[in-house]
């Protein structure tokens, strides 16, 4: 059992060509082992002979134990990018924005409050009947009537003024388009009434009543015949034939004028 691991190691050990001289050693001293060899020494008493040649390599040695750990090794490559993360809480409030554009422009406003009513025409003359008072003028809506400084009020009637002169038509323009009439006193108070912004403005006015459309027939705008007047002395007198409009003075007296000279404008409401 011992011999066949030693020939296995000779094998490995010695070169092909010399296999076959190891085995006609072994053979020429007709032995069945080696052990029988070493044991087998000189049995007589001879010379000592030679020193022996050195013994062959000995058998490689058996396999060692582990050897301490090496030194660790170098840091491996990065990892791979990690999955993403959860989503962070709401953040604080922003500040307000800039201030808008103005808005549209708002919506018309309700109409008005009616306008009082008009004032009442004026008494009949005594012992006649009295004719029915004149419409009233419409109220201003939601407006008191101005009396200071260019107005004066007698009865229920109201004279108010511009201060500024025109014809009769320009005139009767006016005042209608204001809501009222050119003056037209149907009393002697009202007559003195007017008579005061007359003189308070110290220019001639028109009043509203006219022949122009029968010569001779001094009417009201309405139609109606006069029911009150106060001609200066001689008058109407249609100078030069074509007087048809009425003036009152500073002195409360009446004169026929033609129509397109310029008086101060007073209108009744
Ligand atoms: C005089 C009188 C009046 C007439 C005027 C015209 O004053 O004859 O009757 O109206 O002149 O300017
Ligand atoms: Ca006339
Ligand atoms: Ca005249």
């Amino acid at each position: 059992m011992i011999l066949l691991p030693v020939i296995v190691l000779i094998l490995l050990t010695q070169p092909l060509k010399s296999l076959g001289a190891e085995v006609k050693a072994y053979s020429r001293r007709s032995v069945t082992n080696a052990c029988t060899l070493v044991m087998c020494s000189p049995t007589e008493n001879g010379l000592p002979g030679r020193d022996g040649r050195d013994g062959r390599e000995g058998p490689r040695g058996e396999k060692g134990d582990p050897g301490p750990p090496g030194p660790p090794g170098i840091p491996g490559p990065a990892g791979r990018e990690g999955p993403s993360g959860i989503q962070g809480s709401i953040g604080p409030q922003g500040k307000p924005g800039p201030k808008g554009e103005a808005g549209p422009k708002g919506e018309v406003g309700a109409p008005g409050t009616q306008g009082s009513a008009g004032i009442r025409g004026p008494t009949g003359l005594k012992g006649e009947r009295g004719s029915p008072g004149e419409r009233g003028a419409p109220g201003n809506a939601g407006a008191a009537v101005v009396l200071f400084p260019n107005g004066q009020g007698v009865g229920e009637k109201i004279f108010k003024t511009g201060g500024f002169e025109k014809t009769f038509e320009d005139a009767q323009q006016i005042c209608t388009q204001a809501g009222g009439q050119l003056a037209s006193p149907r009393s002697a108070a009202e007559n003195e009434a007017l008579q005061q912004l007359v003189v308070t403005q110290n220019k001639a006015a028109f009043l509203s009543m006219n022949d122009i459309k029968t010569e001779g027939n001094f009417t009201y705008p309405t139609g109606e015949s006069l029911v009150y007047s106060n001609w200066a002395p001689g008058e109407p007198n249609n100078n030069g034939g074509a007087e048809n409009c009425v003036e009152i003075y500073t002195n409360g007296k009446w004169n026929d004028k033609s129509c397109s000279e310029q008086r101060l404008v007073i209108c009744e409401f």
